[in-house]
């Protein structure tokens, strides 16, 4: 396995119940290194963008709508097969049906409101930590 980088966002219900620290910890335990980390809160028109690939689905209003709600921490995450790893640690989209010891199983409160987001192949994870930060900003 190589080394990847992959981006992960701590989405509003997440930071607005103070568990930032509480998923760092999980991502760290699973071999996973920050290294890039910022809170910012998302404009609408950001969000959007951001989540572009969504824009025909029934949910995507309402996922924009949430994501520029409160602040998010975007962070860049390395390790050894980074992006399966990361996924793995955050568990199902709906928390109802993921694994135990996962992140949205710890934490998620429904499928829109799942505490974070994690880049779903090596194409999205190149666009996705641009999106957010510059080649400076990345310190391995
Ligand atoms: P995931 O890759 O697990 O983050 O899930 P998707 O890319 O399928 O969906 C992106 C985000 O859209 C989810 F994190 C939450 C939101 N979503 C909903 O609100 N309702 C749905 O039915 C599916 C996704």
């Amino acid at each position: 396995m190589t080394t990847e980088r992959t981006l992960s966002i701590i989405k509003p219900d997440a930071t607005r119940r103070n568990l930032t620290g509480k998923i760092v910890a999980k991502f760290e335990d699973a071999g996973l290194r920050v290294v890039a980390s910022k809170r910012i809160h998302l404009s609408a028109a950001q969000a959007g963008e951001f989540y572009a690939e969504h824009k025909e689905r029934g949910f995507y209003g309402e996922l924009v709508a949430f994501m520029a709600s409160e602040p998010v921490v975007v962070q860049g995450l390395e390790g050894e097969g980074a992006i399966a790893k990361n996924r793995a640690v955050l568990g199902a989209t709906d928390p109802a049906a993921a694994a135990a010891g996962t992140i949205r199983k710890d934490f998620a409160l429904s499928k829109g409101e799942n505490s974070v987001h994690g880049s779903d192949s090596p194409a999205s994870a190149a666009r996705e930590i641009s999106f957010f930060f510059s080649g400076l900003e990345l310190v391995g």
